[in-house]
């Protein structure tokens, strides 16, 4: 819980695990941290949170960027070339929050296929949506797959389903990148590894500052020849930096400290779902699997519903935010505990708000 500037009250700010700010481990190894020119691959910094990243995922490399967007995107223009067409869930980040980077940049056409509730996509439809080799037609290369999927509430997509997806792809000729921006959250939550979950994909990007706490920063992972290809595409987009170790250095406590406590934001995640439900909104708790609470609002007698209630709960210091304009979203994180959870249902149920408030 933070203290806001403009209000008396307490804030429990349940918009991102992207809030979080850094612990004082953070601080201290970041304060600490020896460093080098990291575009001149002198940053002992980065090139050990390089390795245990690849480690982590069970790739052979590894390369730091700055956001999960960048690491998306590097990810795709290194897969692609120009006039390619990538295959994607239409609820995707990449093609919802990332100001269409992979078109605008990338010259790639983003053909989107439907979001099944757990995240992933239907593997039947993949060869009908892989263009046969026709000059008249883009050639598709790359399947996009995401988890844990944000926009479908923090699902998890199964193993079996990772890996029946790759094995789609794989027959039809195209590479696969997982956006893994929450893979460790859905490693927590499955029991299996990162690496396990990772292991369908040809390259996988994870972000440090979500769950994990750090202040900036995201890894791809890949085999050598594919993070050599990216490092060249980093510093096409203006990502190569020099002395990032004191960045890295967060990440590497995040990777070692910050993994095993997401339990308690899953924990919390359902805590604030069975209260929302007890108030009666329309959400089925034990759906909720990681850190996120997506709550679809009736919008029979009100077609957006959702920017009023997020200013409701912003007067009673409960700060959501809004996927679309019938959703809110809560996403539990390292700076709320169960108390605070507690505090924002208590404060909801006493300002009476409820679905049809
Ligand atoms: N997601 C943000 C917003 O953009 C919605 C959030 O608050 O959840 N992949 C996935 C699955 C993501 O959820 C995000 C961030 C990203 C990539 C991009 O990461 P950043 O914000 O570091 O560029």
């Amino acid at each position: 819980m933070t203290q806001s500037q403009n209000v008396e009250q307490s804030v429990v700010d349940l918009r991102s695990d992207t809030v979080t700010r850094p612990t004082e481990a953070m601080r201290r190894a970041m304060f600490e941290a020896e460093v080098g020119d990291d575009v001149f691959g002198e940053d002992p910094t980065i090139t050990r949170l390089e390795q245990t990243a690849a480690e982590r995922t069970g790739k052979e490399a590894a390369l730091f960027v700055s956001s999960g967007t960048m690491a998306n995107l590097v990810s795709l223009l290194t897969h692609t070339t120009a006039g390619d067409e990538l295959l994607v869930g239409d609820r995707a980040h990449i093609v919802r929050a990332e100001a269409g980077g992979v078109s605008r940049l990338g010259g790639v056409l983003a053909t989107t296929l439907p979001n099944q509730p757990d995240g992933g996509v239907d593997p039947e439809l993949i060869p009908g949506a892989v263009r046969p080799d026709d000059m008249h037609q883009p050639r598709t290369t790359l399947l996009a797959l995401e988890n844990t999927h944000n926009f479908c509430g923090g699902s998890v997509v199964s193993l079996e389903r990772t890996r029946e997806l790759g094995g789609v792809a794989r027959e039809h000729g195209l590479r696969v990148h997982l956006d893994g921006a929450r893979i460790f959250n859905a490693a927590v939550a499955s029991g299996h590894t990162v690496a396990e979950l990772a292991g369908p994909a040809d390259s996988v990007a994870f972000c440090l500052s979500k769950g994990l706490g750090a202040p900036v920063g995201s890894l791809i992972c890949g085999d050598e020849a594919f993070i050599r290809d990216a490092r060249r595409t980093r510093k096409l987009v203006g990502g190569g930096m020099r002395q990032a170790g004191i960045l890295a250095a967060a990440g590497l406590i995040a990777l070692e400290q910050m993994v095993d406590r997401l339990a308690d934001d899953h924990a919390n995640a359902r805590q604030l779902a069975r209260g929302l439900a007890e108030l009666g909104f329309d959400i089925n708790p034990e759906g909720v699997q990681t850190n996120i609470v997506i709550v679809q609002l009736d919008a029979s007698g009100d077609a957006a519903p959702s920017p009023k209630l997020q200013a409701r709960l912003r007067e009673i210091g409960v700060l959501v935010t809004t996927p679309d304009r019938t959703k809110i979203r809560l996403v539990t994180h390292a700076d709320v505990s169960s108390e605070d959870c507690a505090e924002a249902l208590r404060r909801m149920a006493e300002a009476e708000i409820g679905p049809e408030s």
